[in-house]
């Protein structure tokens, strides 16, 4: 396994998420700061947008954050990292693992920039929306599937600890306790120490 990634980027979600897995891989820096990129053709088959996190694993060439986590849970740690295709927790594995790119982000974006929300015209819903389905779902639980970590709480580990870290995390006792379990992870730590580079 080769893993793309750049500094203080999305790259320390898929660092953590090779740490949990425990799979060996090796990693490449890439300049995405450059002022004339030159980037490969190795990461570029893999990331054909020129973006980090990306990842070579033999014939497996693939980009975006949450595919990765999802693909590396599934191929190599799938009933641990992943619950099985046929459990019945898989939808909400799915669905959580998905809530980072299709609702977290893009409703922070919005709120970041100012941009007025449209509840309804929108598919990530709105800041508070997001917010408090998030908190919902965490109720009880110190893993977002229950008492076991996922490869879907790498992605809303990450989104959590990056809220707090920029102040929009609302008060919420979930939230905050749940990033506070995420960040005592020893696999977060290895993560944060490896990618800050
Ligand atoms: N949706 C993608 C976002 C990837 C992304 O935006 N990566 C940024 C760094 S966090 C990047 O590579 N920026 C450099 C560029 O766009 O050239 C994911 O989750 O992996």
């Amino acid at each position: 396994m080769k893993l793309f990634w750049a500094p203080q980027t999305r790259s320390t979600r898929v660092f953590w998420m090779l740490e949990e897995s425990g799979i060996r891989y090796e990693t490449v820096c890439v300049d995405i700061h450059a002022e004339k990129r030159s980037d490969s053709q190795e990461f570029l088959a893999a990331s054909p947008m020129g973006k980090v996190p990306a990842i070579v694993d033999g014939d497996v060439k693939m980009a975006e954050s949450a595919a990765i986590c999802l693909y590396i849970a599934d191929r190599y740690n799938a009933g641990q990292l992943a619950p099985a295709v046929d459990s019945a927790d898989r939808g909400k594995f799915l669905y959580w693992i998905m809530y980072t790119p299709a609702v977290i982000e893009p409703a922070m974006s919005e709120k970041f920039h100012d941009i007025p929300a449209n509840k309804h015209r929108s598919g990530w819903g709105d800041f508070e929306t997001m917010i408090q389905t998030f908190d919902d779902g965490l109720e009880g639980k110190d893993w977002i599937l229950g008492d076991n970590f996922s490869a879907a709480d790498v992605m809303l580990g990450s989104s959590v600890v990056f809220l707090r870290m920029f102040k929009m995390l609302p008060d919420s006792r979930n939230l905050d306790a749940y990033a506070d379990r995420c960040l005592s992870r020893t696999g977060y730590a290895k993560a944060m120490a490896l990618s800050s580079a």
